[in-house]
């Protein structure tokens, strides 16, 4: 079974975004607002079904997954692409693979105490982003 992911979470570190992006063609102008952003991840979890929300200033994205399904991913708002998507579970981490005109695309969550991490992988570039959990109050 996977672990539970469920939260709030708010970014702490962003390493190599840029050039993360500049591997998904995202334009000079969007580049340079999104390099300031801090998102949020709102990860919903139900056993195997997910929701991940990305929460920002400038762009909202959600998608929607159950373990193990492959299922059709349109990355609208970020580069727009559209992606053959499937999540599985292996050794604790969250492995996404993301098939489309992009080679080596996917993405890799886990977990490390009230830390979430998260590999961004697109060609030649990968993207390592830090999160911590946001306390609920009692
Ligand atoms: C999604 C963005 C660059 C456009 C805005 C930048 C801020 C915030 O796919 C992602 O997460 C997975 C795993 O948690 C779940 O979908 C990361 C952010 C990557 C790529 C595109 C720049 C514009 C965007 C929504």
């Amino acid at each position: 079974a996977p672990p539970n992911f469920s939260g709030t979470w708010n970014m702490v570190s962003n390493e190599n975004f840029e050039r993360y992006m500049q591997s998904l063609d995202i334009d000079i102008f969007t580049r340079n607002l999104a390099k300031f952003v801090k998102p949020q991840k709102v990860i919903e979890q139900d056993g195997d079904n997910f929701v991940i929300r990305t929460l920002s200033n400038i762009r909202n994205y959600r998608v929607q997954f159950t373990l193990g399904r492959e299922f059709d991913e349109d990355l609208k708002g970020l580069d727009n692409r559209k992606c053959k998507s499937v999540v599985t579970c292996d050794n604790g981490r969250l492995v996404c693979v993301q098939k489309g005109e992009k080679k080596n695309r996917g993405w890799i969550h886990w977990l490390d105490g009230d830390h979430l991490h998260l590999e961004l992988r697109c060609e030649d570039q990968v993207c390592r982003q830090v999160y911590r959990r946001v306390q609920e109050a009692c």
